[in-house]
């Protein structure tokens, strides 16, 4: 009797939290995703979500043919390989190849049929701006954060030249040539005529927070942000540690902004792969906890790409609140990875943390990417409920939705308001 009254309680729990998850809009705080002022970068239809590196470096490990032979080849005819290896001779079963299924499925196209050529003719029909609302929609995205480089000679010119912004695509500074190639930064930084020499001294240190100044005003970016090799190391007699120190953090303090650290990439294992060819590494995170400890009056976000990280990175938030966790970063972006990650960091955390970002490369994947991550929150917070249920406490909607509304996208909000 009192099972089966347990029963209904969490069957309750489960649909209420099932359908605010699934209502609640998601402020998205990592993309690839560009404002459509930037046209073609913004990418977007079917043979785009094929030939995303997620997917290429699973084709390749079907092909025969030479890497360069599938580099010289049109999108459209790499996007058929793809197609023919993962789709057709095997079936779509990785998170990448169902995340393509789920995107046209939501769409309303029917995938049943496996008519890649139909597929085309309907993106062929769209207009971008219409795609633009519906992927939104679909995804229940509010907003989503781009990630802007001045680095990028593609993105730049229009930064410079100015443009009316969307305001559903915030901006976020993207520094990792700054911090991890000095050498080479310096000349162009020069070369833009900024006082820079390849010493780090005063005047040189100075002329890069003058830089990020600039960049940040411009883009009006809500934090700065860079990807880390897994033996990245603070303190360091290096320039990148040296830059961290005496211009990016004050830069930081300065503008009230968090320095967002994604440690665990190991760059280019097979360049053969392109961008598909990058691996992950276990962080060393004591240069976190050195960063979190020596700078108080900083914020730092962190997502870890490697699993074995994510215990360590947990116990690391809880003592320091100038620290927020955020995102199942790329490998981890899977339903098991992502449910285990997840409810680690709701145990250990409670709901002070962002628990996924969508790291969307192309606008349509905001929708599978948010489908499949509402249904492994849903499932985590059915459980996290139902163990407050047993003891008495029964959450109540008002409460769930508050909840809810934190983890996706509320939470990151009060950590960059906030002053440490
Ligand atoms: O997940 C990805 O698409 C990776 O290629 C990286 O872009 C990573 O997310 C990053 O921001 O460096
Ligand atoms: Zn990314």
């Amino acid at each position: 009797m009192k099972s089966a009254l347990f029963a209904s309680v969490r069957q309750r729990l489960r649909a209420t939290v099932e359908s605010v998850v699934a209502r609640t809009p998601v402020a998205d705080i990592h993309t690839h995703l560009y404002d459509p002022a930037f046209t073609d970068l913004l990418l977007w239809g079917i043979d785009e979500l094929l030939v995303y590196h997620y997917l290429i470096a699973e084709t390749f490990r079907r092909l025969e043919l030479p890497f360069d032979r599938f580099w010289a080849l049109g999108r459209r005819e790499q996007a058929d390989l793809v197609w023919q290896a993962l789709f057709v001779e095997n079936s779509p079963i990785s998170e990448a190849c169902r995340g393509v299924l789920t995107t046209l499925h939501r769409l309303g196209l029917d995938v049943k049929k496996r008519d890649l050529a139909a597929v085309r003719q309907w993106f062929a029909r769209q207009r971008v701006a219409d795609h633009v609302d519906r992927c939104f929609e679909l995804a229940g995205a509010s907003s989503v954060c781009m990630t802007n480089s001045p680095f990028d000679d593609l993105e730049r010119p229009l930064w410079e030249r100015g443009f009316r912004r969307d305001e559903r695509f915030t901006a976020a500074l993207r520094i990792d040539p700054l911090l991890l190639d000095w050498p080479a930064t310096a000349r162009r930084l020069t070369g833009w005529g900024w006082r820079v020499g390849r010493t780090l001294n005063a005047r040189t240190l100075g002329e890069v927070r003058r830089f990020l100044a600039d960049w940040t005003r411009r883009l009006d970016a809500r934090f700065l942000m860079v990807s880390l090799p897994p033996d990245f190391a603070f303190p360091a007699r290096t320039d990148t540690a040296r830059l961290i120190e005496d211009a990016v953090l004050p830069h930081c303090r300065e503008f009230n902004l968090p320095f967002a650290l994604m440690p665990g990439v190991k760059r280019a294992v097979n360049p053969s792969l392109r961008l598909a060819g990058d691996g992950v590494g276990l962080s060393n995170l004591a240069a976190l906890q050195n960063l979190c400890a020596a700078f108080p009056h900083n914020k730092f976000a962190a997502t870890v790409l490697a699993r074995e990280n994510q215990h360590e990175l947990c116990v690391l938030a809880r003592k320091f609140r100038n620290l927020h966790l955020f995102g199942c970063w790329w490998f981890l972006n899977t339903p098991s990875l992502a449910g285990e990650t997840t409810a680690m960091r709701l145990e250990l955390l409670g709901l002070s943390v962002t628990p996924q970002h969508s790291d969307a490369r192309v606008l349509d994947q905001l929708i599978y990417k948010w489908t499949h991550f509402r249904e492994v929150l849903a499932r985590v917070l059915v459980e996290k409920y139902t163990d407050l249920a047993a003891t008495g406490w029964n959450p109540t909607r008002t409460e769930i939705e508050r909840d809810v509304q934190n983890l996706l996208g509320g939470e990151f909000d009060r950590f960059c308001r906030m002053t440490v």
